[in-house]
C-alpha cells in the first residue's frame, strides 16, 4: 500500500509547515513494513511451537507475573491448571476485577480491539471461538499486514529437542520467518552443553580441549547450514566479562567470533538478564541488573571484523550503549528489550539515540512470543517512534533545514530494514 500524499505536493517538496510534517511522518512510519529482529514466534510449519489466540496471548508470562500480584492463587494451584484454566484466571484478575493497565494487558485489549472482539467480554468463550476457526496461514498473513511486518526472526534453540526434532523432520520455515542461532545454552551452560552434545552423539571434554573446540565448531557449522540463519545471539548476565576466566570466554574466542568471521555472520548480545531471580515463577522470574558496557567495548574493539548488535535490558545502560556505538562503528545497538518495551522508555531511548546516532540504529523489536503479540507490540510502538522522529524533524525544522517526504521514507526504511540488512550482510 504506497503512502498517500496531500493534494498539490511532490514528494520532494519541502515540509515548512509543521502539522502537514506531523502528517506525513505518520502516514510513513505507519505504513514502511519492519523486519522484527528479534522474536520467539514460529511459522505455522513449526507445528505446536506456532503458538496463537487467546489462551496463548493471557498465559504470556508478562501477564502471568501480574496476575500472581493481584489474586490470591498459590504457585503450586496456578502451575497445577489447565493452560485454559490459567487463561480463564488471569482474564478475571486482570481484565475484569481490575482495569487492565499495565502495557502487556493493554497489548491484549489491543488484539481483541483489532479483530473487532469485546475487550469487557466477561469471560473467554466468543474469543476462543474465534481463534479457533481461524486457518493458521491465512491468520499468519492477516496477523503480518495488520503489523505492517515485512520478515520475522526466529530464536532457534539446537538445544531444544522439540525444535531440533522439527528441523530433522525437514521443517521448512515460511519465507518470511529467517532463523538466528540461539547460543544460550552452550554459553551460559557449558556443562550442561556438554551433556546434550553428547545425547545428540557428539562427545566432548568439559576441559574445552582442541578437539573440542573443533567439535563444537563443527556443530555450530552444521547447524548454520541447516537453519541458514541471519546472526548468532546470545543472553548475557549483568555481571557478564570479556575477557574473563570462563569457559564462555574461551567459547566466545575460540568458537563463535571464528564462526561469524567464517561464515560473515554478525554476533547479537543481549546483556542484562538474571535468570530466575525467583524460579517459582518459572519463565516469568527472571530479572535483570546494570551491566559494565565495557566488556562490548572490548569485543568490538579487539574483533573490528565482526558486526556486533546489542541490546542491554537495564534503563542505565541505554546511555552507555549510545556512546559505545558512537565509538564502535561495527556496534549496532537495537530495540527497547523486555522491561524497556513501555512507551515511557521506548520514548526516552528512541529519543536519546536518534540525538546520539541520528538514523544509524535499530530502534525496535517485539521479542513476540505470540504470533497476535505482533500486533500490539508494533501498534503500540509505532505512535512512540512518530513523536521522537517528529520530535528531530521539527527541531531541525526550527534550525532551519525542512525535509521532504523523500528523507522521511529515506530514514525510516534505514531505521526499520536497510541498517538491519546491511549488518547481517543481505544487502537491501
Ligand atoms: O533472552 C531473551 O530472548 C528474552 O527476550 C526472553 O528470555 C524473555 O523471556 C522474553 O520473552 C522477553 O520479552
Ligand atoms: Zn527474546
Amino acid at each position: 500500500m504506497t503512502p498517500t500524499l496531500t493534494e498539490n505536493r511532490t514528494e520532494a517538496e519541502l515540509l515548512t509547515d509543521r502539522s502537514e510534517l506531523r502528517r506525513q511522518i505518520e502516514d510513513v512510519v505507519n505504513t514502511t513494513p519492519v523486519i522484527d529482529v528479534h522474536t520467539h514466534v514460529f511459522p505455522p510449519e513449526f507445528d505446536s511451537m506456532f503458538r496463537f489466540g487467546i489462551d496463548e496471548l493471557l498465559t504470556y508470562h508478562y501477564l502471568i507475573v501480574e496476575t500472581f500480584r493481584s489474586s490470591d492463587v498459590s504457585y503450586d494451584h496456578f502451575w497445577q491448571m489447565t493452560r485454559a484454566e490459567q487463561a480463564d484466571l488471569v482474564w478475571k484478575s486482570l481484565f475484569v476485577e481490575n482495569t487492565p493497565l499495565s502495557e502487556a494487558a493493554r497489548g491484549v485489549v489491543s488484539v481483541l480491539d483489532a479483530f473487532g472482539l469485546d475487550p469487557r467480554a466477561p469471560d473467554l468463550s466468543a474469543a476462543r471461538e474465534f481463534f479457533r476457526d481461524q486457518n493458521p496461514n491465512e491468520h499468519l498473513d492477516r496477523v503480518l499486514e495488520m503489523a505492517c511486518l515485512k520478515d520475522v526472526v526466529m530464536t532457534n534453540d539446537p538445544f531444544d529437542e522439540q525444535e531440533v526434532g522439527l528441523w530433522d523432520s525437514g521443517a521448512n520455515p515460511d519465507r518470511r520467518f529467517h532463523a538466528s542461532l540461539r547460543l544460550d545454552g552452550l554459553l551460559n551452560d557449558w556443562q550442561g552443553a556438554a551433556r546434550r552434545l553428547a545425547r545428540q552423539g557428539i562427545s566432548v571434554d568439559a576441559g574445552l580441549g582442541r578437539a573440542t573446540i573443533d567439535k563444537v565448531r563443527n556443530f555450530l557449522d552444521a547447524w548454520i547450514q541447516r537453519m541458514n540463519p541471519v546472526y548468532m545471539a546470545v543472553s548475557l548476565p549483568d555481571d557478564f566479562k570479556f575477557p574473563d576466566t570462563d569457559s564462555r570466554d574461551r567459547l566466545i574466542r575460540e568458537v563463535v567470533l571464528p564462526t561469524a568471521r567464517a561464515h560473515g555472520l554478525a554476533f547479537v548480545l543481549m546483556v542484562g538478564v538474571r535468570r530466575a531471580v525467583n524460579p517459582v515463577l518459572r519463565m516469568a522470574g527472571d530479572g535483570m541488573g546494570h551491566a559494565d558496557m565495557s566488556a562490548l567495548e572490548r569485543m568490538c574493539a579487539q574483533n573490528p571484523d565482526v558486526r556486533f548488535l546489542a541490546t542491554y535490558l537495564s534503563r542505565e545502560n541505554q546511555h552507555e550503549l549510545c556512546v559505545s556505538a558512537r565509538k564502535f562503528r561495527n556496534l549496532m545497538p537495537f530495540g527497547c528489550w523486555w522491561f524497556l518495551n513501555n512507551p515511557s522508555l521506548a520514548s526516552e531511548i528512541t529519543r536519546q539515540r536518534l540525538e546520539l546516532l541520528g538514523p544509524g540504529f535499530i530502534p525496535q523489536h517485539s521479542d513476540a512470543r505470540v504470533l497476535e503479540h505482533l500486533i500490539y507490540k508494533w501498534r503500540h510502538w509505532r505512535p512512540v517512534f512518530i513523536e521522537s522522529m517528529f520530535e528531530a524533524y521539527d527541531r531541525l525544522l526550527g534550525s532551519g533545514r525542512p525535509v521532504s517526504r523523500n528523507e522521511i521514507i529515506r530514514d525510516v526504511e534505514r531505521m526499520f530494514i536497510g541498517n538491519f540488512r546491511e549488518w547481517i550482510g543481505r544487502g537491501a
